[in-house]
This record gives structure tokens, sequence and C-alpha cells, in this order.
């Protein structure tokens, strides 16, 4: 709850993060950012940020109002509005042109070109302007957290997730995986890859499973680019990964460690080859994320999909921002049978990571769990 604002506020603020959701999967590396227009306690107009480099969210709203009744009216919003001229104008501009006289913002842009001058603008020009605390600001927060991640550190947000046994065991002894977790568990998992820009696999599980990493869901569009971490570019040519670079971005990472001729020959399949460094796994992943975010379309959210032995590097690293574990009831034992995050992990359990938020869920007849393992 929060104190500030008044209970009519909280709900139109609300209103605004809940239709800047309209935007997953299509605005990034942009936010998602929704926008209410109310005046004299009468809903004048809504709008959404509805893809990469078009109107923002602001603009839309602003559209969809008669603009004489702009004037004096209350502006919601999920994020603080920009002032900078980017592929779009600023939208502190749209809002003094249009006379709106009170912002009301759920949460920041830390990026540097915003982080708090939209709204000292548009307070120097004698617009009252609140900025909500508490759930809501956490719930918009949480809408943008590739957005957020990649505008602090620069590198993508990352979400791990796996498919174990009731024994915490991802695949026998033999290496046999197919299928832990229930049907309609995987297609959630193809329904979050139509959600974040890149999902990401280990070389050990490309060989493996040879799988396309592509969203499959009816009426599905867009596709994330797929990310294979490959120190010594082993991935085989006729792999499906390879087969439809084409069509599919494929962005292979490799080490100093690769063959010339091995990266030469992917990158002519159509791959796009990122050579990182660092004296261990840990750095080269750090590396890794650093040169996905630097990218001309920078890479601001990934699923990992594993295997046990990247999650574990990726977790090493401290870039594991959230985990989502399907549980499934099957108990596999055996002590060589591989569990979702290997690496070196913690020595002792004061320094284990604990989760910030864990919540569970009933998906057939797995539980789902998701943790939150950082907040941007
Ligand atoms: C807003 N409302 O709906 C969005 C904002 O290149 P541009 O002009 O589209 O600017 C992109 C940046 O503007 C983006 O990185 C973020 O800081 C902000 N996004 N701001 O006021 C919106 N999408
Ligand atoms: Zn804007």
């Amino acid at each position: 709850m929060d104190e500030q604002l008044s209970t009519v506020d909280q709900e139109y603020l609300r209103r605004a993060i809940e239709l800047g959701r309209n935007g997953l999967g299509d605005v990034s590396p942009n936010p998602q950012v929704g926008a209410v227009i109310v005046k004299g306690g009468e809903l004048l107009g809504e709008g959404w940020h509805q893809r990469y480099g078009e109107a923002h969210a602001e603009l839309n709203a602003i559209a969809a109002c008669d603009p004489d009744d702009l004037r004096g009216a209350t502006l919601y919003l999920s994020l603080e509005p920009c002032c900078h001229q980017g592929q779009q104008p600023p939208c502190t501009d749209a809002i003094l042109a249009a006379g709106i006289s009170r912002v009301v913002v759920a949460s920041d842009d830390p990026s540097d070109k915003a982080n708090g001058r939209g709204l000292g603008i548009l307070r120097d020009e004698g617009v009252d302007v609140q900025v909500a605390a508490g759930d809501l600001a956490e719930a918009a927060r949480l809408e943008n957290q590739g957005f957020r991640k990649h505008a602090r550190s620069g590198k993508p947000w990352v979400l791990f997730k796996s498919a174990m046994s009731l024994d915490g065991k991802v695949a026998t002894r033999e290496g046999d995986s197919q299928w832990i977790s229930d049907a309609s568990s995987r297609e959630k998992v193809h329904q979050w890859r139509s959600e974040v820009d890149a999902v990401a696999v280990g070389i050990g599980t490309a060989i493996a499973d040879d799988p396309q990493l592509t969203v499959r869901l009816p009426g599905s569009q867009r596709q994330p680019r797929r990310i294979v971490f490959d120190s010594e570019a082993r991935l085989p040519l006729d792999s499906q990964l390879v087969e439809q670079a084409p069509e599919v971005e494929l962005i292979v990472i490799v080490s100093r460690a690769a063959p010339r001729s091995a990266v030469e020959a992917l990158e002519t399949a159509g791959a796009h080859v990122l050579s990182v460094s660092g004296e261990n796994e840990p750095l080269r992943v750090s590396d890794a994320l650093a040169q996905l975010g630097a990218l001309d379309r920078p890479v601001t959210s990934m699923l990992l999909e594993g295997g046990p032995h990247l999650a574990g590097a990726f977790f090493d690293a401290g870039e594991i921002d959230e985990l989502r574990l399907f549980v499934a009831p099957l108990v596999i034992g055996g002590a060589s049978a591989r569990d979702p995050i290997e690496g070196m992990g913690a020595s002792a359990i004061a320094e284990a990571t604990r989760a910030v938020s864990l919540t569970t869920e009933l998906v057939a007849d797995d539980v789902l769990l998701s943790a939150r393992l950082r907040e941007w």
C-alpha cells in the first residue's frame, strides 16, 4: 500500500502498469510503459508503448484524448517520462504542450539520459509530480527487469529455468532427461521464450538435445535470438541451431581456445560469433553478457535453459537474476545424476544466495517454483 497516493490514484496507476505489459516482447530494448489520462474522475484516454522505435506511451495516451479536454488533466505513468530526443521526441514536451497539470509516476527510469531529469523539468514548469512507493513501485519495476538491469549494468537480465525430479535431478545417471516436466510446463517455457530477447544453452545441451530454441506456439511470430556458449566452437554445422541460422539469429560465444577454421565455418553458415576472454568460466560469462548488452541491438533479457555446467558458471558469476524450477513428481536417484546448478557454488550456508522472493504454482502435476535472487 502506498500511504501518499489516494485509492483512486493507486487504481489508475495499477492500470497504467497493466497497460505497459501489452508491450512485452515487442518494445525491447526499450521499457514497457503504460499511460492513463484522467480528469474530474473521468477516464479520458489510455495508451502504451507498443513497439520499439515507435511512439511512447504518453503520446499514445494523449492521442487517444480530445485535445480540448487535456488542460488540467492528470497523467498516470508506469515509468517516469523521458526528456531526451531519441527515435521519439521528449515526452516532457508533449505533456507540457497538452497542459497536463499533474503527473503520477510508478517507477524511475535508471538510464543515464533519464534518472529523474524529466520529473525535474515538469516540476520546474509547475506540474504537480508525485512518485509512488511501496507495492506499486515494485510492481512497475518488476515489469521492466531486463530494461533496468541493462540500464544499470550494461548486461542482460538472466532467467534460469530447469526441470528436476523430487530428489533434485535434471537427468538420469545416463543423461536421459526427456521428459521430466509435464507437456504444459514445457508450453510455459515457450511462452517465456517469446517474452525475452534471447534464449541460451551450453554446448553440452546443444549437442545432446539438438534443440531449436524457437517459440512454437500458435500465432507466435517473434523469435528470440538463440545463443550457444561454445568455448571451442564445437557446434555441429548440421545441428538444427545452425541450419536455421539464416532465418533465426544464432549467436555463438567462443573463447580464444576455438580453432579459427571452426569459427569461420560457423560464420559462413550464418552464425554471429562473439569471442570472449577471462581466465575462468564465470569471468567469460560476465564478458559475454557485457558484449551481448553492448550489441547495436542489445540483448537485455535472456532465458538460460541449461545445462548444469553453464548454469554453474552463470551462478558463480553472480549473473542469475531469477530461477524458475519445475519440480516433477518423479524420483530418479543416482549419485552421478546431475542437478540444476553445478560450478563452484557456496562453501558455507552463510554464503548461499537467499532468494528475495519465492512463489509457487501448480502446473499440471508439476510444482513451479519462481525465485528472484535480485531485483533491479
Ligand atoms: C517514455 N515513455 O513509453 C518509453 C520511454 O529512442 P526513443 O525516443 O524511443 O527513447 C527510448 C528511451 O526512452 C528508452 O531507453 C527509455 O529510457 C525511454 N522509454 N520513455 O517516457 C515510453 N518507452
Ligand atoms: Zn518518452
